[in-house]
């Protein structure tokens, strides 16, 4: 599919699947419907979020008086289109300066998210600083840092162990020194200690609100889209802990079925902001509801 270049389609099987029952039935009838819900469910989105696709479908067709399979495509991609985009709050914040804080699991792609965004503030000319306030393990300061040194952005760091907050103190201090554009900082994320998480992230927000309150401000949540559903459970989960105001769905390159982006986008008021299609740091991309759903058929 052209959006995304070499990369195979998010879809896979259920693109080729719901094209295969639209060609085989001609007629829109209850057998076709039945046979699209179950191909939906079937393919990482929720139950609710099936349910009120074939909800929207069905009005689809009606108001259209859509009577060939050929159009129920269209319209599949229309009521898509509409559940995964979120308007204006799809947009990242363009004003600078800007800090990014990313939270998420461990594992999920934080930092390697960090990278591919400071890539594209960097693509885009704008001058980047990172933050490594994932102090819990000396060696994700040190990968941040690395990816830093590959880029072009300069990574503050401190010992492991320390105070996060203290980080993202002197983080605010060089940016604000050197007139930096985008400030994105790495978080720890241990959601087995829900409470020290909660603390941290609190405290970080209270630094930034109190050193840099003329800075917008971003709160992006990592999310793996190969853990299906139980990317759902954690967007609940963090989304109790910390406001976010969007989503980075990781790893749509891999076994992922793309249809877990619909379900994240429906049950969340959340917008998905990025998705992560690689390890490399060119590998993030915009999201964009209306073409990802075009891409269903594609
Ligand atoms: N295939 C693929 N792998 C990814 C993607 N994003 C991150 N990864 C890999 O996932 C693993 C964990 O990523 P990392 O950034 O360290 O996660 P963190 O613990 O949340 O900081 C690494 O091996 C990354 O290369 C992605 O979009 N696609
Ligand atoms: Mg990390």
């Amino acid at each position: 599919m052209a959006l995304f270049g070499e990369k195979k389609s998010f879809f896979g099987r259920m693109s080729e699947r719901i094209t295969d029952v639209l060609m085989a039935r001609v007629k829109v009838d209850e057998e076709l419907m039945e046979e699209l819900e179950e191909i939906l469910i079937t393919s990482d989105i929720g139950m609710g979020t099936t349910m009120k696709i074939m909800e929207l479908l069905r009005k689809e067709i009606k108001d259209n008086s859509i009577s060939n399979s050929e159009d129920v495509k269209e319209a599949l991609t229309r009521v898509v289109a509409e559940i995964c985009d979120k308007g204006e709050r799809q947009k990242l914040s363009s004003e600078t300066p800007l800090v990014i804080l990313v939270v998420g699991i461990n594992g999920g792609g934080k930092t390697t998210s960090i990278a591919k965004l400071g890539h594209m503030f960097k693509s885009q000319g704008k001058t980047v600083l990172f933050a490594a306030a994932d102090t819990f393990r000396a060696a994700a300061a040190e990968q941040l840092d690395m990816w830093g040194k590959r880029i072009g952005v300069n990574t503050v760091m401190h010992n492991a162990g320390a105070d996060p907050s203290a980080v993202i103190f002197d983080s605010i201090q060089s940016v604000k020194a050197k007139g930096i554009d985008v400030l994105i900082c790495d978080t720890a994320g241990r959601l087995q200690t829900k409470k020290n998480l909660m603390a941290e992230l609190e405290k970080m927000n209270k630094v930034i609100d109190k050193e840099f309150p003329e800075a917008k401000r971003e709160t992006l949540l990592v999310l793996d889209a190969t853990t299906g559903k139980n990317a759902v459970s954690q967007a609940e989960e963090f989304g109790n802990v910390t406001d976010v105001s969007g989503i980075i769905l990781t790893k749509l390159d891999g076994s992922a079925k793309g249809g877990i982006a619909i379900t994240v986008a429906d049950e969340f008021d959340l917008p998905i902001k990025f998705i992560g299609v690689g390890e490399k740091m060119e590998d993030l991309q915009v999201f964009d509801g209306m073409k990802f759903a075009g891409g269903i058929f594609q």
